[in-house]
């Protein structure tokens, strides 16, 4: 079994590499839950959902989230009742909202409603969110705590970033199977998603650090940044704000404590050094998903870089 630890675009986009190159039957992807938010009373897991709609091949490709082609008619009419609407719902993807909801309204976990979605989605991989309990990230700032999709979709990232805080996750228990997915792992690898947001608020809840650092599988991170900045979204502000180096050499020593392998894009072959003084073996590629072939290739070397034999 191989493991995945993923947050939402970039983590998807690896992942469709992923499954070009290795069986979906052998993958197990712990996915952040952090940036869950209800609106308008429906439990939204967007990360969850970027996985599953992008794999099952019905997300939007240009937003990299929500389902492609959809409308926005319900929105439309709940703005008209004076709802707010700076998050973006769509018709079809109520859809989704509504039926997590709806079952977790019914006693089920999240991990089961999910696991309910990705088979009815046609996907093959196991698909689980870090925790069953509710944490949800929220960002410090000088106009107070707001939680994640505020800071960045309703305020931009204009915001100040003071600290970041995975509220509830100290009472979280990782997700049944997190755990012994990772003990049992033949790899376990880190996409290229946001190191403080995505695989950080993994990372916050309890054992899932030290099952990381105990683990047998090798562990093998792609770096979200390039040439000193983000592929998509806002880590580097809060990487910055946290005193983190804005580079593949800041990512890396994110996750020193138990990272066997560092990839980073060719663009960055002179960081290489600085990331092997820390003793991390680094691989250099082309991380630049700009399609397929680039995905698969990318899936390929990360695999081989885990040891993995395809
Ligand atoms: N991101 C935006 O920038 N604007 C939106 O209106 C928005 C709506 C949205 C709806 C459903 C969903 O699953 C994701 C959505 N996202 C939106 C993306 C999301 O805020 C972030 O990309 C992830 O939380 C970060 O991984």
């Amino acid at each position: 079994m191989i493991v995945v630890l993923a947050g939402g675009v970039g983590a998807a986009r690896f992942l469709q590499g992923v499954v070009q190159v290795v069986p979906q039957q052998q993958f197990t992807v712990i996915v952040n839950t952090g940036d869950d938010r209800a609106f308008y009373g429906l439990h939204v897991s967007p990360d969850l959902d970027i996985v599953m709609y992008t794999l099952a091949g019905i997300v939007d490709e240009t937003q990299g989230w929500g389902i492609r082609d959809d409308t926005y008619h319900t929105m439309q009419q709940l703005t008209r009742y004076g709802n707010e609407d700076w998050f973006l719902l769509g018709d079809r993807d109520l859809a989704t909202h509504i039926h997590r909801t709806n079952l977790l309204r019914q006693g089920k976990t999240l991990s089961e409603v999910t696991d309910l979605l990705r088979i009815q989605l046609g996907l093959q991989l196991h698909i689980l969110p870090m925790s069953d309990q509710p944490v949800a990230t929220h960002i410090q700032t000088p106009a107070g705590l707001l939680h994640f999709q505020e800071y960045m979709v309703k305020r931009h990232c204009a915001d100040e970033v003071q600290d970041v805080v995975f509220t509830g996750a100290s009472a979280a228990r990782p997700a049944p199977r997190v755990l012994d997915a990772l003990k049992e792992a033949e790899a376990i690898l880190i996409a290229p998603s946001n190191p403080i947001v995505s695989i950080g608020s993994i990372l916050a809840v309890p054992g899932i650090h030290d099952v990381l650092h105990e683990a047998s599988g090798m562990i093998v991170a792609v770096s979200p940044i390039v040439g000193g900045a983000p592929i998509k979204g806002p880590a580097d502000k809060l990487m910055r704000s946290l005193g983190i180096d804005v580079s593949a050499v800041g990512v890396a020593r994110c996750y020193r404590d138990f990272l066997d392998v560092m990839v980073i894009d060719e663009q960055d072959t002179q960081l290489a050094a600085d990331i092997e003084d820390l003793g991390i073996p680094t691989v250099v590629t082309n991380t630049i998903m700009h399609d397929m072939t680039a995905k698969a290739n990318l899936a390929r070397s990360v695999l081989e870089a885990a040891g993995v034999t395809m």
